[in-house]
């Protein structure tokens, strides 16, 4: 059994990558809600969606975000009324948020509630949101405190961050099934898919008890580089790390998973960085532009994750023996 930690596209597009090769039970992928907001009085989880839609086989994968079978009548009956459009939302996508938000209201909670969709959207896999609790990414930037949804799309990531804050985050519980999952003796890998370290992951991480259930799990963690060549594959990871005074580098970044990482997959392109990373390094092909990237990708994620099973040192003692 394999956990998937996932956020964004890129956290997807592995996700897609690993369920083409591991039997739908054998793959529980494990979503960031701190994108989530209300929004037109609907309640928003884009994270899930994106990776719900994409293992649906329904995700637009030009935007890396809604459904590919959209049309737009909702958007533009909305800005004929004067109301909100910048957050777009296509009538099929709405559909969604519409039923979630109507389950949430009766009291479901956001795991069943997903459950239940990704089942009517015939996905086999089970896709996990990382707690049933709300947490929300805030940043402060150079125009205030903003919260997700206005920073990414709103403004376009244009403000410069300072700082991320998760509110709830401290509140929250991490999912039952998550921590179950950590714990079980069948758990071969935890993936951290290459998504958004700051946006994607670390609200996971902040979660109490998370990390260190990470820290105590048997299976070793193995992380993809979100960075290429100082760059990010999508979106603003490579303008936020540096706004937040750190090298945009695929090394930064598992230097920012510090003790989590036993296996870490960079590109071939940043093979210089090897000598800093503190954890064993397989260099790939990690940029995924077709599915079967995807796959080759979350192939050598396995093999990789496979072979340092095998060679078996509990994370603190590898670092106590490296010191
Ligand atoms: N991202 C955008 O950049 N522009 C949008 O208009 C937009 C709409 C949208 C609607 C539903 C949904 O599930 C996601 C949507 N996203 C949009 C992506 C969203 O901002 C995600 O939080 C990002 O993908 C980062 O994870």
């Amino acid at each position: 059994m394999i956990i998937a930690l996932s956020g964004g596209v890129g956290g997807a597009k592995l996700a897609l990558g690993l369920s083409r090769i591991l039997k739908p039970e054998d793959l529980l992928v494990v979503v960031n809600t701190g994108d989530d907001f209300e929004h037109l009085g609907l309640s928003i989880s884009p994270d899930i969606d994106t990776v719900a839609y994409t293992l649906a086989g329904l995700a637009n994968r030009e935007l890396g975000w809604g459904r590919h079978d959209e049309t737009w009548s909702f958007m533009e009956t909305m800005e004929a009324l004067g109301g909100e459009t910048w957050f777009r939302l296509g009538d099929r996508d709405v559909a969604l948020h519409v039923e979630r938000t109507r389950r949430l209201r009766l009291g479901e909670s956001l795991s069943a509630v997903t459950e239940a969709l990704c089942r009517k959207m015939g996905i086999a896999q089970r896709i996990l949101p990382m707690s049933d609790d709300p947490v929300r990414t805030r940043l402060l930037t150079d125009a205030g405190w903003l919260d997700f949804q206005e920073y990414f799309v709103h403004r376009r990531c244009e403000p410069v961050v300072s700082k991320l804050e998760f509110a709830g985050a401290a509140q929250a519980k991490a999912h039952p099934d998550f921590l179950a999952a950590l714990a079980d003796p069948r758990l071969e890998a935890v993936v951290i898919c290459p998504s958004n370290p700051f946006i994607s992951v670390e609200p996971i991480l902040a979660i109490p008890g998370v990390r260190d259930a990470m820290i105590a799990c048997a299976a070793p963690i193995i992380a993809v580089s979100p960075i290429i060549a100082g760059r990010a594959v999508k979106g603003p990871t490579a303008k936020m790390m540096t706004e937040l005074g750190l090298d945009a580098s695929a090394g930064s970044v598992a230097a920012r998973y510090a003790d989590l990482l036993d296996g870490y997959v960079i590109d071939h392109a940043d093979m210089s960085e090897v000598v800093s990373i503190d954890a064993r390094v397989t260099l790939a092909q990690t940029l995924m532009t077709t599915l079967e990237d995807r796959e080759a990708l979350a192939r050598i994620v396995l093999d990789a994750a496979a072979v340092l099973r095998r060679r078996r040192t509990p994370r603190g003692q590898r670092h106590a023996a490296a010191r």
